[in-house]
């Protein structure tokens, strides 16, 4: 399948306007001629702005890490597709594990911004992965395709072949163990058996990305999988040097 690939670094709550900015004009530098993959940022809201600044005209596009369902009004905290628009983001990371498991969100909320990103014409970058309990239950791959159904429910083929997915097991998300190539292959494959049945053949063109203690090391191995598309990398794009070399051992 001729998916391109996708090598999302997610700061989460790291990072100064400084700090962004710095960071930005190091990495730019080592990715600059990075053209057959799909470099993506995704900061913190107030490194935004300044980033758009930055980043303007290069390869590296800009994404957020959370998004509201609404489109403005008595919101408090929230932050809306448009003013994402706005700062120049064109990826939204939506239903993290860690949005998931510390601040509540439920598929439904998930399903909800999913379809305003796609209305919007942001690409969002769905993320879905079990925990240990339901690893060891044997309950992965149900728990994971019920994810994808639910968080992708009433929205049409045509918007379904804009999006991106992740798959990230919770167990191995910032703890070191990443999962091994043939299990982050194997569910990576269930996912897109998930999506053919909701979209039949434009699932082949669904970049489907793996997140868990991704590092420079281990990219290339990840990548030779079939249905492993790119990555969704946290600690590992924190350093703009060692996250550039990430991109450079994917392209
Ligand atoms: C999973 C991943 C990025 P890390 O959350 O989304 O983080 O690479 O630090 O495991």
């Amino acid at each position: 399948a001729n998916r391109r690939s996708v090598i999302a670094g997610n700061w989460k709550m790291f990072k100064t306007v400084n700090e962004a900015e710095d960071y930005a004009v190091k990495f730019l530098e080592e990715v600059k001629d990075v053209t057959d993959l799909d470099i993506v940022l995704c900061a913190p809201f107030t490194a935004l702005n300044p980033l758009k600044n930055e980043l303007e005209e290069s390869v590296v596009h800009l994404g957020a890490q959370n998004m509201s369902w609404a489109d403005q009004g008595a919101y408090t905290g929230e932050i809306s597709a448009q003013m994402l628009l706005d700062v120049a983001c064109t990826y939204v990371i939506l239903g993290h594990s860690e949005r998931r498991e510390m601040f509540g969100e439920k598929d439904e909320e998930i399903n909800k911004k999913v379809q305003k990103a796609l209305a919007t014409g942001l690409t969002p970058i769905l993320c879905v992965g079990e925990n240990l309990n339901v690893r060891e239950e044997g309950k992965a791959a149900e728990r994971v395709s019920s994810q994808v159904v639910q968080a992708l429910s009433s929205i049409s083929k045509e918007d379904l072949s804009r999006i991106v997915i992740a798959y990230e097991p919770i167990w191995a998300i910032g703890t070191g163990k990443t999962a091994s190539s043939k299990d982050a292959q194997d569910m990576c494959a269930t996912i897109r058996a998930t999506l053919n049945g909701l979209m039949g053949l434009g699932a082949e063109q669904v970049p489907i990305l793996y997140g868990g203690s991704v590092k420079a090391e281990n990219i290339a191995e990840l990548l030779t999988e079939p249905d492993i598309d790119g990555a969704l990398v946290g600690g590992a794009s924190l350093d703009p040097i060692s996250f550039a070399k990430l991109v450079h051992n994917a392209a």
